[in-house]
């Protein structure tokens, strides 16, 4: 890898030209949230606040804003998304485990008892009007361990802060970090379960935090994979807990599965501004950093437009990399996509039909994933051939192809996710699945003894065309 933390990639977004330093101070209750904004409709580049007012730390914003940024974090020259799924999807194939050292540049300065305190590390960033208060987590990236298995797994969950010590925790049982506070409550009752956060690492482990995987191994081994190196974790001050070596600011509290707190509102990933729920608490305990802290965040919110998707390409993307990988194992599925702008609850899959009710049996696969499945809603099934990476050749053909009581099927009462802004908040938790078989009904049309109407476009002449195409003189 080019790059070995934070600091280095970033170094390697201002050489190519997509990394911006913003000399001018910033009023963190309210600049870095407008500026963010029109960097996120406009399409990049990563950021860099150098100065921010009342604040000695910087804050580096849409480290991962594009897909060109997402290929370089995987020292990939592409800004292809399906050769990234490819590539991803091969590289995890084959995990690394991590390498404990003893020391590493996150323990230059070592924060304990009342010192332990989140004003040293955070400049208080108000990232939506309207937040109950700053979010320290956006990019917080959370490690606990698996109290059965003893396997780490690290995860992005948000943290809204309430004291100098003390903050919310959205960590849902649909995630796996959230599990493992389940399993910490029925196996130590009353007793705070460790959490580290890691704010500031290399993209690897912040992508890897974002996307599913299979546990054993822990996110550690497939950030391993990733660069195809071993990761380099420390231990933890307080606890047993191993985090990154070179991260630039390492949080290290507890959390009570028992209590929880109003946290929010909050600007969601969703693009709604959500009230505020009860959620985990985290206990602050002790505070490690490096010299000359940077602290990393992002501004979440739905992309409109084709603008910059950090918090999507970090978990959304992970989640088509994970579905793409299973879905694969399956005869005719072509291509999987899980677009970035509808909140991870759309999937779309292309086919090679292979029986009568083959699309329907992709759906149920997708919504029995344990990872996945609790997330994506909405399936969408069409033709290989219909690209899933292209929203007008999808919707093309639900427009053609589908016949509402013949091709859509509704599943009631199915785990769904939090922040569900179609569900009244007292009904969140369970919610509908819906698929869609897009695809050609070609069974019905053998049944009646026809054929499908084939496409318009004869290949025979396209490639003719193509051939020949200099001898017409026109410039495309
Ligand atoms: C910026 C950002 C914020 C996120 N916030 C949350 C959150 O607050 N709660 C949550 O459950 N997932 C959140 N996610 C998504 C999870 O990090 C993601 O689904 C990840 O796969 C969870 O890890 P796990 O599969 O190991 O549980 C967030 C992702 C990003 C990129
Ligand atoms: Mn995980």
């Amino acid at each position: 890898m080019p790059y070995k933390d934070l600091r280095e990639f970033m170094a390697l977004l201002e050489k190519k030209g997509l990394l911006t330093r913003v000399k001018a101070e910033v009023d963190p209750a309210w600049e870095i949230n407008g500026v963010t904004r029109k960097l996120q409709l406009a399409g990049g580049p990563t950021v860099l606040f150098e100065k921010v007012k009342g604040h000695k730390v910087p804050v580096i914003c849409g480290v991962i804003a594009t897909p060109r940024h997402l290929a370089l974090a995987l020292d990939m020259d592409t800004e292809d998304e399906r050769q990234i799924t490819e590539e991803w999807v091969k590289r995890i194939d084959h995990p690394i485990p991590p390498r404990l050292v003893k020391t590493g540049p996150c323990k230059e300065n070592v924060l304990t008892g009342d010192k332990a305190d989140l004003n040293a590390v955070f400049p208080p960033i108000i990232w939506h009007k309207g937040d109950g208060g700053p979010f320290i987590g956006t990019l917080g990236l959370q490690v606990t361990r698996d109290p059965e298995t003893g396997c780490q797994n690290t995860g992005i969950y948000r943290m809204g802060v309430k004291t100098k010590n003390e903050t919310g925790l959205l960590i849902t049982p649909f995630q796996h970090g959230g599990q493992h506070v389940v399993k910490w409550g029925r196996m130590h009752p009353g007793k705070p379960m460790p959490v580290a956060v890691a704010i500031g690492t290399e993209p690897c482990y912040l992508l890897a935090a974002g996307a599913k995987f299979h546990h054993p191994p822990a996110e550690d081994a497939y950030v391993g994979a990733l660069r195809k190196e071993p990761l380099e974790l420390v231990k933890c001050e307080t606890c047993d807990l191993e985090v990154p070596a070179t991260s630039e600011i390492i949080l290290e509290g507890e959390v009570y599965p028992d209590e929880l707190k109003p946290d929010g509102p909050f600007g969601e990933y969703t693009g709604f501004l959500g009230a505020a729920q009860n959620f985990n608490v985290f206990h602050l305990k002790a505070i490690t950093h490096r010299n000359n802290h940077i602290f990393q965040g992002t501004r979440e919110g739905a992309p409109k437009g084709k603008g910059w998707v950090e918090s999507g390409l970090i978990w959304i993307k992970g989640e088509e990399y994970h579905l793409y990988k299973e879905l694969k194992k399956v005869n005719g599925v072509v291509d999987v996509c899980i677009p970035m702008w509808c909140s991870g609850y759309h999937a779309i899959v292309s086919l090679r039909t292979m029986k009568q009710g083959h699309p329907f049996q992709i759906m149920q696969k997708v919504w029995a994933d344990d990872t996945v499945g609790t997330i994506i809603r909405h399936i969408i099934v069409v033709d290989e051939g219909v690209d899933v990476r292209n929203p007008q050749e999808v919707e093309w053909a639900v427009a053609n192809l589908v016949q509402g009581d013949r091709d859509i099927i509704v599943i009631p009462r199915c785990p769904d996710e939090v922040l569900d802004s179609s569900l009244p908040y007292s009904k969140r938790y369970l919610g509908a699945k819906v698929g869609i078989d897009a695809t050609m009904p070609v069974y019905d049309y053998h049944a009646e003894g026809t054929e499908p109407p084939p496409q318009c476009d004869d290949p025979d002449m396209v490639a003719r065309v193509e051939t020949q195409w200099q001898k017409y003189g026109i410039k495309l």
